[in-house]
């Protein structure tokens, strides 16, 4: 069967909002993930066919080539499947205009940053990117340092709180003054899991054509940014996002409650023996259990941003991780826990320790990921733990002692450890099923 390619576009029912050549590079994008795909290149796809401007997408791949070689071949089209119970709902997207692989060509990518043409770079780097020294904000600064004083946003896209101050402190901390540079902070929304064999067939059967770029991902997907932009900025308001002045209300609300959800599915999930995070959902007493942390655990830390019920919200969150085709693999989730916990899980169990209240479900929660890293689920399976501190996690008494992941004052609080004991002896005794009955 055909390779889907601009040549083969005539043919296809479904075409991109807009063609290679119609928008110049306006944007360089770090991380050519699953998520970027679904994300941030179809709200600038959108913006750029309702409000013009030259705002293409130079993508750069840092290290892996699973994705950049494929895109190459198919003139860098792609298709985002947004799929449910309902079924697959197919779009072609074409609005990367150029594909880089920093790995084996890190001048070109250096180049491009310095180009003043590029007026925003987005991120999706991971939550672990973003410390000193990691591969790519080392990348980012040689760009940087290439690029004089023309004005430019640095627009991190990665579940961080703050993830805009975040950047700007680690760009300052090698440059110093970031005069012209604006760092937006950005709450990002959408459930995206990596492709499979299972999203290409899907994807061939709903075009008609080969695609091995293709990523499914969920209807729903929001984008709130803070407008910073010292260059301009696609008309991404006209595309759906939220554009405003205080991020942080969305951003807390995002990563407690659904961040912190997924994971707590994820690690309860993997070591039941769900395979995926809806089947996780569905175990005996896991809904009632997530409904219990959302409400007495989460929601109290919680001021909802204008207009926003949380409980809603809760709600809408527990029905999109049901989305029974997503097939979102908890052990995907599971990953990098050392990185995703602090923001997701332990600020909450932080907020409600200083209330003076011990958070029982966020407990048990922390709970499932202190046996997930032990490496082995309820039935003796092996769990595999990818994780940057896997080594220190595994060689530590109590994970609690890791000052790098847990706020201070954790290891001390007796009454914490106690309902973490408690929590540990009963997922020994009676592993997660046993303990969801109980609850
Ligand atoms: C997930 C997120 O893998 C994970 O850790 O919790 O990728 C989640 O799917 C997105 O943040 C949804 O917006």
């Amino acid at each position: 069967m055909e390779r889907l390619s601009l040549r083969a576009l005539g043919g296809l029912e479904h075409r991109p909002a807009i063609r290679r050549g119609d928008a110049g590079v306006g944007i360089l994008h770090l991380g050519l993930g699953a998520f970027h795909r679904a994300h941030q290149a179809v709200f600038t796809e959108d913006a750029i066919a309702k409000g013009g401007g030259d705002w293409a997408i130079a993508a750069v791949a840092p290290r892996s080539r699973a994705v950049l070689d494929p895109l190459l071949e198919q003139d860098l089209l792609y298709s985002v499947l947004t799929i449910d119970a309902e079924g697959v709902r197919p779009r072609v997207l074409g609005v990367h205009a150029a594909a880089l692989h920093a790995a084996s060509d890190p001048a070109a990518v250096e180049a491009r940053l310095a180009d003043p043409a590029v007026r925003i770079v987005t991120l999706t780097v991971t939550e672990k990117a973003y410390r000193p020294g990691s591969e790519v904000l080392r990348l980012l600064l040689r760009g940087l340092r290439a690029r004089g004083g023309a004005p430019l946003a640095l627009v991190s896209c990665d579940n961080l709180p703050g993830n805009g101050h975040r950047l700007r402190e680690l760009v300052a901390a090698e440059l110093g003054a970031c005069e012209g540079l604006g760092f937006p902070c950005t709450m990002v929304d959408r459930i995206v899991p990596a492709s499979t064999e299972g999203t290409y067939a899907t994807a061939q059967a709903a075009l008609g054509v080969v695609d091995r770029a293709a990523v499914a991902a969920e209807p729903f997907s929001q984008w709130v940014i803070e407008d910073d932009f010292p260059a301009g900025r696609p008309a991404w308001d006209l595309a759906g996002a939220v554009l405003t002045a205080d991020v942080a209300p969305w951003e807390r609300l995002k990563l407690r409650m659904l961040n912190g959800v997924h994971s707590a599915l994820a690690y309860l999930g993997a070591l039941a023996g769900a395979p995926t995070i809806d089947r996780a959902l569905a175990l005996p007493g896991m809904r009632a259990a997530m409904e219990r942390l959302i409400r007495t655990d989460i929601a109290p830390t919680l001021r909802p941003p204008d207009g926003v019920s949380i409980e809603a919200y809760g709600e809408r969150v527990l029905e999109r991780f049901a989305n029974p085709a997503l097939r979102h693999r908890t052990l995907q989730v599971a990953m990098d826990g050392s990185q995703k916990l602090p923001q997701r899980l332990l600020g909450t169990i932080a907020d409600r320790r200083a209330a003076g209240a011990v958070p029982r479900y966020a407990t048990l929660v922390l709970a499932a990921w202190i046996r997930f890293v032990r490496g082995e689920a309820d039935d003796g399976t092996p769990l595999p733990l990818e994780d940057p501190l896997a080594d220190r996690l595994r060689a530590a008494r109590s994970p609690l002692e890791l000052d790098a992941v847990f706020p201070p004052g954790f290891a001390d609080d007796a009454e914490l450890r106690a309902a973490l004991d408690e929590w540990g002896r009963a997922l020994d005794r009676h592993g997660v099923a046993g303990t969801l009955e109980a609850l």
